[in-house]
């Protein structure tokens, strides 16, 4: 970073109002909480770039009493020198003009930038108030705005030996509603991550609402080697040293470079987290073909030419990657991504860059580390053989017609709709609940699935995938949704959301224990084979209630305890001598049709909960303890949780 910064390589671009109109367009959605952090990592990222540049090595970011937050760094300050075309200091041009910053100049390279990009101006915008602090070339500077506007123009206010910025907003509650709270485990899980993937960077996060100040401090000298420790906590690697390479290729505007660090552990699932200037790309992109394509021939080719491969032909991409934890991050002077939010990788050049870096690299590794290698492949030829054994019994299944085609299972009571859009399927627990699921439906858009007692654990059958496909509830429920199973797309018979013959696909389990650990056991095995229906949505849980309060002839449905005091106290309140029951409902078979219908099924009255996925790594490793054969560790997870939890039997 020779060159100087100077007020004139600032460009403008936007005016302010429009992001007050509009902050949605700029910063996400305004009401659940989104764009309330967003506008937290916008003003890091800058903070961030002077790391970046080599200026700055820590940063403080603290959460105050009555909704304000400051970010502080030690880099150089920003410009105060008055703007040319403006006559403003560079700070409140950059304060006020939308876009404005190093950013759009040539001479200046900027690589972090937050989820739209959108510059600190943005956050001042939607600020009821902001107040930045300046240390710059032995002086302290200040200024306050209100709603973006300066109260007053920038002033110094007396010497200092020291430099940085400190930033100071507060979000403007006209502007953000619902949520309007700072979460503290959003922005620490943020903070943690960044630090990871800035190798000697410290950043303190202080949270001083509340009665005790709490601070916790990411500093990984470690890096990605780190994270990717940090991924594998809880798994058992297959090697212990995490691979750590780097790599450069010069494109026409400037230096690619390429970071990545990967370590196989005895897990199953495979989970690969992309980065693009500091950037998460949650659907991957041209990196993550990139560095999947290189691990598949690199690995092919070193198993071959150590004749590893023994029977086998080839490793496939699934075999290779199963275990595997890896971090790739990609630094790129321009760019391009698939939407505003950056989710997805699309600049062409990257996947020809990672291949080759992979390849080069990681060949490199293995022939030095020839043990690592080996235990590598061998776990790969493992994988490789359990899915050779699981497509043989499902091709077997499917011959016979259990899992697909010649007519639908004799449990199912389908709906008359064909349209899968308005159609649901209920998987109930037990027949004697599914027989008054089946009385108390709208038959035209409802269809009811019983479940006898628990399926199998999917989970501890990884490597004997054959039994899955082997277990009647099991393929009466690929054979009801119609749409395939597996995660692997490129499989025949793969499963596909686009066929689902619903698109609800509702589990309805009694409220005991029982009841969520069956619940548990059908969304493992969603998860595992069906993955894509829960990542798009189309996954419920219905929830029945769990008293009816009786007073005299009236009654009302609670959903929870707190729902249940609440009707005690309106029926006491409305006659404090009469008597009130309360009916507890263990299991949905003790409710009739219409009771069911009425307080579980009916579209315009029932609660469902959606499935939602967060983060695909974090279910991953939730699954594994849960689910998993680790018994001390699922041990120490429920201690941990377990006053989280109330008891539903009491
Ligand atoms: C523009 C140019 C320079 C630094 C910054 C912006 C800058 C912005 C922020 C926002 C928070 N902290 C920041 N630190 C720096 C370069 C200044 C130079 O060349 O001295």
């Amino acid at each position: 970073m020779t060159e100087e910064y100077s007020a004139q390589s600032i460009q403008v671009l936007e005016g302010l109002e429009a992001v007050r109109k509009r902050p949605g367009m700029y910063l996400g959605d305004p009401h659940d909480g989104s764009a309330l952090h967003h506008c937290i990592w916008e003003v890091i990222d800058n903070a961030v770039d002077e790391h970046l540049a080599g200026y700055n090595d820590v940063i403080d970011v603290i959460i105050h009493e009555g909704g304000s937050l400051s970010v502080v760094d030690y880099g150089r300050g920003i410009p105060v020198d008055t703007h040319d075309d403006y006559g403003i200091s560079a700070a409140e041009v950059i304060m006020t003009k939308l876009h404005a910053g190093g950013k759009f100049d040539n001479s200046s390279y900027k690589v972090s930038g937050g989820l739209h990009g959108v510059g600190v101006s943005a956050v001042n915008a939607v600020s009821e108030f902001l107040e930045m602090v300046i240390k710059r070339s032995g002086f302290s500077y200040f200024q306050r705005y209100e709603e973006g506007v300066p109260c007053d123009d920038i002033v110094e206010t007396g010497p200092t030996d020291l430099s940085g910025t400190t930033i100071k907003f507060k979000p403007d509650l006209t502007v953000f509603t619902t949520v309007t709270e700072f979460d503290f485990d959003i922005i620490n899980t943020r903070l943690k991550e960044t630090a990871f993937l800035n190798a000697g960077l410290t950043i303190n996060v202080t949270d001083e609402r509340g009665d005790e100040t709490e601070t916790v401090t990411h500093s990984y000298d470690g890096g990605l080697r780190e994270f990717v420790t940090q991924i594998n906590q809880k798994r058992t690697p297959m090697h212990d040293q995490v691979i750590h390479f780097f790599g450069e290729r010069e494109i026409e505007i400037g230096p690619v470079t390429v970071e990545i660090a990967m370590q196989w552990s005895d897990a199953y699932s495979e989970s690969i987290q992309c980065y693009t200037n500091i950037i998460r790309n949650r659907d991957g992109g041209t990196h993550l073909s990139g560095l999947r394509g290189a691990l598949t021939r690199t690995l092919n080719s070193y198993a071959q030419s150590r004749k590893l491969l023994k029977n086998l032909t080839s490793l496939s991409g699934d075999d290779v990657r199963e275990g595997l934890a890896a971090i790739i991050s990609v630094k790129h002077p321009d760019p391009s991504f698939s939407s505003q939010t950056k989710d997805k990788l699309v600049s062409n050049e990257v996947q020809g860059i990672v291949e080759s870096i992979v390849n080069e690299k990681l060949g490199e590794f293995f022939e030095e580390n020839p043990s690592v290698a080996k235990s590598i492949v061998e776990k790969a030829v493992l994988a490789s053989r359990a899915r050779e054994a699981a497509r043989k019994a499902r091709d077997l299944t499917r011959r016979k017609g259990v899992l697909e085609g010649g007519g639908l299972p004799g449990k199912l009571a389908d709906c008359q709709s064909r349209d899968p859009s308005e159609c649901e399927i209920y998987l109930v627990e037990g027949d004697s609940a599914g027989g008054s699921a089946k009385t108390g439906r709208d038959r035209r858009t409802q269809a009811i699935l019983p479940l006898r007692g628990k399926i199998l654990n999917v989970e501890r059958q990884q490597r004997n995938l054959a039994k899955v496909f082997e277990n009647k509830e099991i393929q009466t429920i690929i054979k009801a949704l119609g749409a395939g199973v597996g995660n692997d797309s490129e499989e025949e018979g793969a499963f596909d959301p686009a066929k689902l013959r619903y698109s609800k696909i509702i589990i309805m389990t009694d409220a005991d224990v029982d009841g969520a650990h069956i619940r548990t056991l059908i969304l493992t095995f969603l998860w595992r084979f069906m993955k894509r229906a829960v990542v798009e949505g189309n996954i419920y849980i219905a929830q029945p209630p769990l008293y009816q309060v009786f007073k005299g002839r009236k009654s009302k449905y609670a959903y929870s305890d707190e729902e249940r005091d609440i009707y005690i106290e309106e029926f006491r309140a409305d006659n404090p001598n009469a008597k009130i029951n309360i009916q507890r409902y263990k299991g949905l078979g003790e409710m009739n049709p219409d009771q069911l219908w009425s307080t579980t099924m009916d579209p315009e009255f029932r609660t469902l909960l959606r499935v939602t996925i967060e983060d695909a790594e974090l279910t991953d490793q939730m699954f594994e303890t849960l689910m998993g054969e680790d018994v001390p560790d699922r041990r120490a997870f429920i201690e941990a949780h377990a006053k989280e939890v109330t008891n539903l039997d009491v």
